[in-house]
């Protein structure tokens, strides 16, 4: 990610998230899209309603192609949330496909959690993102619910214990909603430059891109202001400049 990105000089990723009524449709947009988009890119990351239409080793590994063809790494957005066993397999099996890191959540855990997920991952050299703050209103409910925690006997939000796993865990980034300026702020705090913040949000969800840099955003996760942009090019390049500006 580091080198892609001091290469597009860029942070934004782009989110494939298209809706089409047919997978063939639903290949050719992306594709198009992710030809006039990619040079204002650092990565692209897609979600499981891209890859259920389009088959992962199908359409989706054409779309993984051709973004490494034009030197971006691919981010699943998996939110992998199962028992250790289950979680490999669905990791393994994205990874054979071409992608380049997954996204996890840390709820589930590390032993019979995502244990399996990280060994099999780094073993391959690829990466896992794990959640720590997530863009939505309703992530008050779980990410920022006071928990007890059970190494220090106190009360601390959830996210910050997430934050200091995604430290232990060695993970190679941390998800935390642009949305929430302050929440990026005090989880870059414990994670200094140990393990980036990838933050999604800006532009439809709210959040904006000058404030989540400056919050210690280092990639942007952006959709629908640049897929449903009359001028998808455009749209990230603004982004990409806007980004690079507030560093
Ligand atoms: O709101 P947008 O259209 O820019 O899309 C944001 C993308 O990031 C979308 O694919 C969504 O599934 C993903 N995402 C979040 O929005 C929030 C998270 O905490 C994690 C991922």
């Amino acid at each position: 990610m580091e080198d892609a990105s001091a290469k597009m000089k860029s942070s934004i990723i782009l989110a494939l998230d298209l809706e089409e009524d047919k997978p063939t449709r639903l290949l050719s947009h992306s594709l198009r899209l992710l030809e006039a988009t990619h040079p204002y890119l650092c990565a692209l990351k897609l979600n499981r309603q891209a890859v259920l239409p389009l088959g992962l080793f199908q359409g989706a590994k054409k779309l993984v192609d051709r973004a490494h063809d034009y030197g971006l790494p691919v981010i699943m957005d998996a939110k992998i949330n199962d028992i250790g066993n289950t979680n490999r397999l669905i990791a393994e099996y994205y990874f054979r496909a071409g992608f380049d890191a997954v996204i996890a959540s840390a709820f589930i855990g590390w032993e019979e959690g995502l244990q399996p997920v990280f060994e099999t991952a780094h073993r391959l050299q690829k990466g896992v993102i794990v959640l720590v703050y997530m863009s939505h209103r309703g992530s008050a409910e779980g990410f920022g619910q006071l928990v007890q925690n059970p190494k220090t006997g106190k009360l601390e939000p959830q996210y910050r214990i997430f934050a200091q796993k995604a430290l232990e865990w060695r993970a190679d980034g941390a998800v935390v909603g642009a949305t929430y300026p302050e929440k990026i702020r005090e989880t870059n705090k414990i994670l200094g430059d140990r393990v980036p913040i990838y933050s999604p949000g800006v532009g439809a969800q709210g959040g904006d891109v000058a404030t989540a840099v400056k919050a210690g955003a280092r990639y942007l996760i952006v959709g629908r202001t640049i897929v449903q942009a009359k001028e998808p090019d455009q749209a990230a390049k603004d982004l990409r400049d806007k980004a690079q500006k507030s560093r």
